[in-house]
């Protein structure tokens, strides 16, 4: 299918596609496919007073009613799977089974959200006064600004979106400028959601669409408590202080540098197979992209053959095609960023296998390279810097202790996972001494995480969490409460003041 009829068979107009000034290429072929509107940075008080009034309804509309919203969203994202997933794939160049993946994420985190909309639910605490009573209440926070990276242009949108709105809080969206029209596409089907529902506010879900500027706006804005947003540790380390210095509330999911143990009594097929999704899949562009591999000495030497041979058999190419498995990346800065690492890391004494650029067999016009292994001496600066491509550095361990040491003596700490069939060294992976990683698995590769847990992580990775698990309370507030049921006024701790 080609660009255009992809883009309207996700419902864009013609109009929509040629509006605008920011121009949008797709990774596959490098070509021009629109140019869309971009929101003024004057615009967004607007935008934000909008949210704040539909934040004054939609914060009266009981829990359950809201959580019939993200059903109707989860219903009409199944109908528009096929067609979102590929504009995922002609946006961000993913293969057509991770676009498709990507809108599933999407679908299981409605499903996830509508079924909290019934169970968002406080404590009750024993009170140390006679008739009294305490619980906690959880109650709506107000406007949440979302802001997405390339990689994921969708499902980290409705990992928040899904969450936010059942729990009582508008959203204002500010995707990458590299994929604009994957949130617009998205936006069609929420608004058929909307419609469907009938009566939800005006302004409970807006797309804005630009640069810094409109995001710094949106960061900027004390009527945003919630900014939760996703990209590089340096956009983060920006965003956070500021939404933190006006007392909101940031949620930062940054830098990962993921890594995998494998220890000598591992499955070495298995961990081949979740080497090879977690390092080359989605062409090594997510944050839980296997970037550091950890191996026994004793099979080292073995691993790195085996993972030799299965990357030379990868099929590179236009990601729409039946059969491939490594797609684009995102553009020629990432291969220019890819090609430094590289370079940098046989500098420092790294032996580098694959890598290269491919022109053969691949779309003209797009960015397609061989994934790389660097087997590296010991865990150096580049190794311990993310790079946003399939590179693959391994180094060697002898103890597990060391290796646990390797593993964490990194900036960042989204995703890690060991390799074996001890159950010794998985608990003790596991345990407080073990992983600092915001995810550890045992005998699962870290990336491709399900909806149902807890997703961010530790150190430069930011510490916020989204998705599954009790990740909802971040988008609430906590209020705690003391009933007096009784004839009486008695003061806690003992304190006497009478008079
Ligand atoms: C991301 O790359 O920002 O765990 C998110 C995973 C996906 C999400 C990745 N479920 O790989």
């Amino acid at each position: 299918m080609d660009h255009a009829t992809t883009l309207r068979a996700a419902g864009l107009s013609k109009t929509e596609l040629t509006a605008g000034t920011l121009t949008v290429h797709s990774p596959i072929d490098g070509a021009e496919v629109a140019m869309v509107g971009e929101t003024s940075p004057a615009d967004v008080a607007a935008i934000i007073a909008r949210s704040q009034a539909a934040f004054k309804a939609w914060r009266q509309v009981p829990a359950p009613r809201r959580g019939e919203l993200v059903r109707l969203l989860g219903e009409e994202l199944r109908a528009a799977k096929a067609e979102l997933g590929a504009v995922v794939t002609l946006e961000a160049g993913k293969i057509t089974s991770e676009g498709l993946g990507e809108v599933q994420e999407m679908i299981d985190i409605c499903d996830f959200a509508v079924g909290l909309s019934r169970q968002i639910y406080g404590l009750t605490i024993a009170s140390e006064r006679p008739g009294h009573r305490m619980m906690e209440s959880w109650h709506p926070m107000g406007p949440c600004a979302v802001i997405t990276a390339f990689n994921f242009p969708v499902a980290v949108w409705s990992w928040n979106t899904a969450l936010a709105l059942v729990c009582g809080d508008p959203v204002i969206w500010k995707p990458s400028e590299k994929t604009p029209l994957t949130a617009m596409a998205t936006m069609k089907i929420m608004e058929r959601a909307l419609k469907r529902f009938g009566d939800a506010p005006e302004g409970l879900v807006q797309l804005v669409i630009g640069g810094p500027a409109v995001g710094e706006a949106l960061v900027a804005s004390k009527d945003v408590p919630i900014v939760s947003a996703t990209g590089s540790t340096r956009m983060g380390s920006i965003v956070g202080p500021k939404v933190s210095g006006r007392f909101g509330r940031p949620i930062l999911e940054l830098g990962g540098n993921n890594a995998m143990i494998v220890a000598p009594s591992a499955d070495l097929d298995m961990a081949v197979r979740a080497i090879v999704f977690s390092a080359v899949g989605t062409a090594g562009q997510r944050c839980t992209s296997l970037r550091r591999l950890i191996a026994h000495r004793s099979i080292r030497a073995d691993l790195v053959a085996k993972l030799a041979k299965a990357y030379a058999s990868l099929p590179v190419g236009d990601p729409r095609k039946a059969g491939v498995l490594v797609g684009p990346l995102i553009d020629k800065g990432a291969r220019d960023r890819m090609q430094a690492a590289l370079a940098a890391a046989r500098k420092e004494g790294g032996t580098i296998h694959g890598g290269e650029t491919v022109s053969t067999g691949v779309p003209e016009g797009g960015v397609y390279v061989t994934p790389a292994i660097a087997d590296m001496p010991k865990q150096t600066d580049t190794v311990r810097t993310e790079t946003f491509a399939p590179i693959l550095y391994v180094m060697g361990y002898e103890t597990l202790e060391e290796a646990i040491a390797i593993q964490n003596d990194v900036p960042q700490g989204l995703s890690s996972c060991i390799f074996t069939l001890n159950m010794r060294e998985a608990e003790a992976f596991l345990s407080a001494a073990g992983s600092d990683c915001g995810i550890a698995n045992v005998n699962i590769g870290p990336s491709g995480a399900e909806i149902g847990g807890a997703f961010g992580g530790e150190k430069e990775t930011g510490g916020g969490r989204e998705s599954g698990s009790d990740a909802w309370k971040g988008y609430m507030r906590r209020q705690t409460n003391t009933i007096n049921y009784s004839a009486e006024l008695p003061l806690a701790q003992g304190v006497k003041f009478d008079f």
